[in-house]
């Protein structure tokens, strides 16, 4: 980290030194709060990368609007400076379709050593299996929260850190996860191998077919639903086993922006998600900012035609973008 970037801030002294008792005995140093210069994270521009997914259609795998997509999600990471490799595999689905799949990697500043993962998954789900209407249940969803959000999230954070000549000396290694969406639903009986989860195709591939033979990182940072109304973001148990400092330090610099209402310090459930695999199966640690509660569950638009554009909440983005900044730029 650069000095330029730090600002101690020493208020607690003017504190210690208020109360007259404890005046002449004060021998600890102030507590130092350190706070990093990010760029402004621009929540109009995150709001705008959710509309243009949203307006290609739901990105469905083995549909045209998914190609279209991927193929604007390369153009946009390599306008940035990104090398993109696009890991391209085929998966069984529950339905018994071969799903026809990209996971999309976009590597930053090749140079520096400590490699630090932003990931979401950019499919969106083929059903809105949690209506109630059995034509609604059918039909597929815009997933403006659930995929868009994390995508857009993303992509103005690397906006950014590319255009500042100031920014930490970390590699940024986007990784936009394919077939996350395309589990089950609740009530329909799977035949097959029973062990087979039909969730995080993409992630279960990546993580046991590394885009670069002995690939590691430091850690990564996985957003997943960051842009809905009263969103909430718990500790996931899965996060907290496997990174706990981790969680820590990224829910600790949500409450020193002001958003400890919206980062709860506490836990929620053990979410299946992409998450899983990389720390599982490719052994780097990864957390999950998630919008889930264990009184709420997952908010109520999830896999409904209400995942639109009217979900998203431009605050929301902020908070989570700012605090992800905050993040990066303290390494
Ligand atoms: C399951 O519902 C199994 N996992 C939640 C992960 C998820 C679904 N994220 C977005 N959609
Ligand atoms: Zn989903």
């Amino acid at each position: 980290m650069k000095n330029s970037q730090i600002i101690i801030a020493a208020c607690l002294s003017m504190l210690i030194f208020s109360c007259g008792e404890n005046k002449e005995k004060t021998q600890a140093p102030p507590v130092a709060e350190v706070v990093v210069n990010t760029p402004k994270f621009e929540a109009d521009s995150a709001y705008a990368f959710i509309a243009k997914q949203v307006a290609f259609g739901p990105r469905v795998p083995n549909t045209a609007p998914h190609r279209a997509t991927g193929e604007w999600l390369v153009d946009k990471l390599e306008s940035y400076g990104a090398t993109v490799i696009e890991q391209k595999f085929a998966a069984d689905a529950y339905t018994g379709e071969t799903l026809q799949l990209t996971n999309i990697i976009g590597s930053f500043f090749p140079q520096a050593k400590k490699r630090i993962i932003l990931a979401a998954h950019w499919d969106t789900r083929h059903i809105a299996d949690k209506e109630e209407d059995p034509t609604k249940k059918k039909q597929p969803i815009d997933g403006a929260n659930d995929g868009a959000s994390g995508v857009a999230v993303i992509l103005e954070i690397v906006r950014l850190m590319a255009a500042d000549p100031n920014r930490p000396d970390i590699g940024i290694d986007v990784i936009f996860f394919d077939g996350e969406d395309y589990g089950a639903p609740e009530d329909e009986i799977v035949t097959g191998d029973a062990s087979q989860i039909w969730w995080c195709l993409g992630s279960q591939y990546w993580s046991k077919n590394l885009h670069q033979a002995g690939y590691s990182a430091y850690y990564g940072i996985l957003l997943d639903m960051v842009g809905g109304k009263d969103a909430r973001f718990y500790q996931d148990e899965i996060s907290v086993y496997f990174a706990r400092n981790i969680v820590n330090k990224v829910w600790k610099n949500a409450a020193s922006l002001g958003y400890g209402y919206t980062f709860p310090m506490e836990r929620s459930a053990e979410i299946i998600d992409d998450h899983v695999f990389v720390n599982r199966d490719a052994g780097i640690p990864m957390i999950d900012i998630i919008d889930f509660s264990l009184q709420d569950g997952f908010p109520d638009h999830h896999h409904k035609l209400s995942d639109n554009l009217e979900a998203i909440d431009k605050t929301v983005l902020r908070q989570v973008g700012e605090t992800v900044l905050r993040t990066l730029y303290q390494e």
